[in-house]
């Protein structure tokens, strides 16, 4: 499998929670490395489009009131199939139904406040990764 990066971000439950070394150290353990991160406040407009492919889901209004409610972290991460690992070890968006061991059957509060998020392809990676840094913010 090749080398891939993809973009995660720490949600405000968790960073609200000071979980954020405790989060990547998952990341760091499964052998994914953070090439790029920085703890932002977003704007209802950014996290709107950051989402935008929600947008006609009955949650989105409630999904961005969220995001922006503290500050993220948002990272890159670089791995052996960084995208599929990361969704692994985040486990299910419903922590009711994510495996033992992952970071939101351990962390996460609802479906909602679910801790992280990572992105669900390579193609929606190298758009969501552009949204947040620029090439020279990333040292792999
Ligand atoms: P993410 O995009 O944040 O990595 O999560 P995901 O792929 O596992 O889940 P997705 O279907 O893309 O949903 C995005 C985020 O919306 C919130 N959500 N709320 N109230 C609800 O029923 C509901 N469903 C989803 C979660 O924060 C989810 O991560
Ligand atoms: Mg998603």
């Amino acid at each position: 499998m090749a080398t891939e990066r993809t973009l995660s971000i720490i949600k405000p439950d968790a960073t609200r929670r000071n979980l954020t070394g405790k989060i990547n150290a998952r990341f760091e353990e499964a052998g994914l490395r953070i090439v790029a991160q920085k703890r932002v406040q977003l704007t209802k407009a950014q996290a709107g489009q950051f989402y935008s492919v929600h947008a006609e889901r009955s949650f989105f209004g409630e999904l961005v009131d969220f995001m922006i409610s503290g500050p993220v972290v948002v990272q890159v991460l670089e791995g052996e199939g960084a995208v599929a690992r990361n969704r692994e070890i985040m486990g299910a968006t419903n922590p009711a139904n994510a495996a033992p061991g992952t970071i939101r059957a351990d962390f996460a509060e609802s479906v909602e406040a679910n801790s992280v998020h990572g992105s669900d392809s390579a193609e929606n990676a190298a758009i969501e990764i552009s949204y947040f840094f620029s090439g020279c913010e990333i040292v792999g």
